[in-house]
């Protein structure tokens, strides 16, 4: 099995530490994801589910960039770019377990997400497509908001991907594209599956392009902050390449990956990095979330299923 890509393998390690909201909101991403998982295990949802653990800090520090009539277009791993921008781990849990109170009524589950100007797809790259169009409708109707669209580095083996980044680029829209580089995709490592790099094929369409390394939420701010501020003054897409790392598996149970590769995947995971430089913070805030989720755990499996048919008179309204 080849190595990861070099940029993965020479990862900054987490350096700051955040302040307590952002870590609180890092830990409750951390902490849905492993509920959700636990769930499946025990048999009480089903279908799929893919979690971010691992890349929680990113949709962290986006958030403060993302205004509320900004859209933000999220992926198949999508759960922590949605509690990043609501906080609202209860909707979300509902959601994928068919409960009352689910965001959209149960009908999209994991991956198929929509909350006002939130949506998320299990299509690859259909998100930046359909990023794309709403991105040329602002910019027609001459609104000052952006769309920021999650992908992942395998993402880019999609054709319609070419397509948005030809138009965003020759249209000049405002779009801020993030790419989660987590260097592998289901179980194909990157070096098995791109020639180039992602910055050649960015650069190739004439969009803005940026790489981060850090792990660090305020540092991440900093460095991403001015860069934005120019794709909403001056309508210049901008592609955000995010080195980072899946820590869990793709979806449930189907790491292919080796225990030498795990086990520096957990060396740079930033829990356990800022668990043993900050432990009594991390300990004192990761036992309110966990309780957090908890109740609301017991209080979701407890509720009846969500109908359908309130989705219909939602529509409707
Ligand atoms: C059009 C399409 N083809 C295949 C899939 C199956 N699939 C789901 S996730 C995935 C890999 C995604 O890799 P990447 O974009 O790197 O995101 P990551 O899973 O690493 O976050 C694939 C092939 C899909 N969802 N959509």
């Amino acid at each position: 099995m080849k190595s990861l890509n070099n940029a993965i393998a020479e990862q900054a390690i987490m350096k700051g530490s955040p302040n307590d909201h952002d870590l609180e909101r890092m830990l409750m991403i951390r902490q849905y994801e492993l509920t959700i998982l636990e769930l499946f295990s025990s048999g009480h949802i089903k279908g799929t589910t893919h979690t971010c653990i691992g890349q929680e800090y990113i949709p962290v520090a986006l958030n403060p960039f993302i205004e509320e009539e900004d859209f933000v277009i999220s992926n198949h791993r999508g759960h922590g770019h949605y509690i990043a921008r609501y906080g609202d781990a209860e909707g979300l849990l509902a959601e994928v377990m068919g409960k009352k109170g689910a965001v959209c009524n149960g009908i999209g589950g994991s991956q198929h997400i929509r909350r006002d100007r939130f949506i998320s797809t299990g299509v690859q790259a259909e998100g930046i497509a359909v990023g794309t169009g709403i991105a040329w409708s602002y910019k027609f109707k001459q609104q000052d908001n952006l769309v920021f669209v999650y992908i992942g580095d395998g993402t880019f083996g999609r054709g319609c991907l070419y397509e948005s980044l030809n138009f965003a680029g020759l249209w000049n829209l405002p779009m801020v594209i993030v790419v989660e580089n987590n260097g592998i995709a289901i179980s194909t490592h990157q070096s098995y599956s791109m020639s180039g790099s992602i910055e050649g094929r960015v650069r190739g369409f004439d969009l803005d392009y940026m790489c981060v390394h850090s792990k660090d939420v305020n540092e991440i701010r900093e460095q991403i902050g001015g860069a934005i501020d120019r794709v909403r003054k001056e309508f210049k897409p901008l592609v955000i390449e995010c080195i980072t790392e899946r820590v869990a598996s793709h979806s449930k149970g189907d790491d292919t990956r080796s225990p030498e590769e795990l086990e520096r995947v957990q060396e740079n995971y930033w829990y356990n990095q800022l668990k043993a430089s900050d432990t009594a913070r991390v300990e004192r805030l990761e036992e309110a979330v966990r309780n957090q989720m908890q109740t609301l755990q017991e209080l979701v499996i407890n509720r009846e299923g969500a109908e359908w048919e309130d989705y219909e008179k939602r529509k409707n309204k």
